[in-house]
């Protein structure tokens, strides 16, 4: 059955449009098996969750996901339904009757033996990531069951491992002896299952460029196919309705900063900048260390400037913790009681100006108020002295004196003091609305900052700036980072767009630091208007990383993995996955031109620093956004 193509028609303005190569779904069954199904433990959990719909979309009813059965997981994540037709139903009853516990080796090989009995031999296209997974796909291929089988790498174990140990990776990828290295590691086991998935699979991918070289020398296989990462983009029918989240989500920050900064609020808040890191807790694969001190040189560079920007660094990596620091707790309670003072005080102020106004008089200002008023203010002021800086961290952390944020915290001397314009907050727990420190979830908490920074020294492909882009805000990423390639190689200049690009990859560290702080200083220095600007700008890359385009990869690999497993059955036109190169963002036409570094093509600054709400003007930026896409070029 040759497969056909046809043109789809795509919704997503100015991206290339593509060769949809067509399947008979109806005749397959898709498994997509990964221990992330309903199972967060990092990245590939955003991977399985955001592109179920797409999947949906194009195969009804005839996909299916297999993951780990959690209670908890199962209970709040998914609902419980009746298997959608005989066959699947058949094959999961003959499983529960043999006793079987749901492995994930027993489940796809018994159940693909139990389908082909009971229907009509449909094709099996079979998707697995990581090498956990990849043990079910070494078994369905030792016991010869006939199915198309697709292997998805996240990243390499050992490269993941080798990073962390500070080896000089990418210079080093062909020289190591990747059985010893392995073995010396402890990961000898997973390392053979992983490379066994690999070497098993009829089509093996990975989701970035970088990842495909480092499989090449860390597996010996390079990959058949790269499948970036996309996300779910929200539309909002309101363009700017992501300005306003935004705006509404930075206040619920700001109350979270007056607590925890209560008795230091010598800063403005308005001129007050927030900035973060978010991830699994991998220090220096994150690049956490060369962001601490990029910030020491941030704040030194803010003091002697003397500039009345201040900026508020929030550390979001889960670490072990004894739960919340009494201060933290304390910071937040004696804020709520300032709240309700100033409340108490504004009722029964607005009471008596009103019974005054009743009588016809304008009340004496300097007596409205008594003394039992001015003292339970007098009390409330005073419970906000403190005889502590404000806390760098908001729990007790188990490993308070080894840890490394709190190391090279101590080390440069980022301890929140008044003179310091860099705060630095460590918030050891992936955040939640239902926290009484900072109620907001992640999603809430990226809109509400100005700046995603993500230095990563390790980073197959990195979700998280790639979240903020689709939210329109700006982030740092890396020529490290499958993200951070990929978003170099479609677009022109992508500071412009706010994705600033550290070069990791041909300079030292101490240079990397100090692009990455140059980076965060131009930011400190634009204007409102030239912030919301960006944001405007970086919203309008969304289209890019949005399924409905990336998913297109994942639906060729399906299709060469069928052709290689069934050739009488499925042909394939062509080996070469669909093409995006070629296709790049161009330079936002009201950038001016500049000769030298991106780092002058974020918009210009003007003198005046816009104070106010009102100076909000992103309707100009839609005629240069239409006028940026009909200059686009395929
Ligand atoms: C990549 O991130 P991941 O979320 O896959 O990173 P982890 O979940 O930490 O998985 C890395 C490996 O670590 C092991 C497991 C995983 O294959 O072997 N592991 C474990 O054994 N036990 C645990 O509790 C947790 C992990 C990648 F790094 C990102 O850049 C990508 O964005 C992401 C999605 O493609 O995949
Ligand atoms: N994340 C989250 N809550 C937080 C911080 C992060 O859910 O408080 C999520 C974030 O949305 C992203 C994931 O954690 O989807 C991290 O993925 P990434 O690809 O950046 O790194 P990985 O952990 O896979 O290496
Ligand atoms: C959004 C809102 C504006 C607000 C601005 C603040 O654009 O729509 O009303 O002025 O955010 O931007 P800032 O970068 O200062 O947080």
């Amino acid at each position: 059955m040759p497969l056909s193509r046809s043109l789809s028609m795509s919704s997503l303005s100015g991206l290339p449009l593509w060769d949809q190569e067509e399947l008979p779904v109806d005749e397959l069954l898709l498994f997509e098996i990964a221990w992330e199904v309903t199972n967060k433990v990092g990245g590939i959990y955003t991977v399985i969750q955001t592109k179920a719909k797409i999947t949906v979309d194009e195969w009804g009813e005839n996909f299916f996901m297999i993951g780990p059965y959690y209670e908890h997981n199962f209970k709040t994540q998914v609902e419980q339904c009746d298997p959608p037709n005989a066959a699947i139903k058949a094959a999961m009853d003959s499983i529960k009757n043999n006793g079987c516990q749901v492995s994930q080796s027993a489940y796809i090989g018994k159940l693909r033996k139990d389908l082909n009995k009971l229907q009509d031999k449909p094709n099996v296209v079979a998707h697995f990531h990581e090498w956990q997974a990849g043990v079910g796909l070494v078994l369905s291929r030792s016991r010869k069951v006939p199915m198309a089988t697709v292997f998805t790498t996240h990243a390499t174990l050992l490269g993941r491992y080798l990073c962390a140990g500070n080896a000089d990776f990418y210079n080093n990828l062909d020289k190591f002896d990747i059985d010893r290295e392995a073995g010396e590691r402890q990961i000898y086991h997973r390392y053979c299952l992983e490379r066994a998935a690999v070497h098993c699979s009829h089509v093996f991918t990975t989701v970035s460029q970088i990842t495909a070289v480092e499989a090449d020398h860390m597996l010996h296989r390079k990959p058949d196919v790269v499948t970036p990462n996309g996300l779910n983009v929200k539309k909002f029918s309101a363009m700017h309705e992501f300005q306003n989240l935004h705006s509404m989500n930075k206040l619920k920050i700001q109350e979270f900063v007056r607590g925890h900064f209560y008795g230091h609020l010598d800063f403005n808040l308005e001129k007050t900048l927030f900035f973060f890191i978010a991830g699994r807790y991998e220090f220096s694969n994150k690049g956490a260390d060369i962001f601490l001190e990029s910030l020491s040189r941030l704040n030194y560079l803010l003091r002697v400037h003397k500039s009345d920007v201040t900026v508020v660094v929030f550390f979001i990596m889960p670490a072990k913790t004894n739960n919340f620091n009494v201060e933290s707790l304390k910071g937040q309670a004696v804020r709520k009681q300032l709240w309700d003072t100033a409340q108490t005080v504004k009722e029964k102020f607005g009471k008596r100006l009103y019974e005054a106004l009743l009588r016809g008089e304008i009340p004496d200002m300097n007596k409205i108020l008594d003394r039992d008023d001015f003292t339970i203010m007098k009390r409330a002021i005073f419970a906000t002295q403190r005889h502590s800086l404000p806390p760098v961290t908001t729990h007790n952390m188990l490993d308070d004196s080894t840890d490394p944020i709190l190391s090279n915290v101590r080390r440069i001397g980022l301890f929140n003091s008044r003179n310091d314009r860099v705060k630095v907050v460590f918030h050891p727990e992936f955040l939640s609305s239902t926290s009484p420190l900072l109620p907001m979830d992640y999603e809430e908490f990226v809109r509400g900052c100005h700046l995603g920074v993500f230095p990563s020294y390790y980073e197959p492909w990195g979700y998280t700036p790639g979240e903020c882009t689709v939210m329109g805000i700006p982030s740092v990423t890396t020529n490290l980072s499958g993200f951070g390639c990929f978003m170099e190689e479609h677009i022109s200049d992508p500071s412009a767009y706010g994705i600033y690009i550290v070069d990791r990859r041909f300079r030292s560290a101490d240079e990397s630091c100090n692009q990455l702080t140059q980076f965060m200083f131009s930011f400190c220095q634009q204007s409102r208007r030239q912030r919301i600007v960006q944001r405007n700008r970086t919203e309008r890359l969304s289209d890019l990383l949005d399924w409905r385009y990336l998913g297109r990869f994942y639906m060729h690999a399906r299709h060469l993995a069928l052709s290689r497993a069934f050739p009488e059955r499925f042909k394939i036109d062509t080996l070469a996955p669909p093409p995006t190169q070629g296709f790049r963002y161009p330079r936002p036409s009201s950038v001016p031109p500049s000769p030298s570094a991106s780092l002058h093509s974020t918009p210009h600054h003007s003198d005046a620093e816009d104070d106010d709400d009102d100076d909000n003007e992103p309707y100009d930026e839609d005629e240069e956004a239409e006028r940026d896409r009909l200059n686009i070029k395929v």
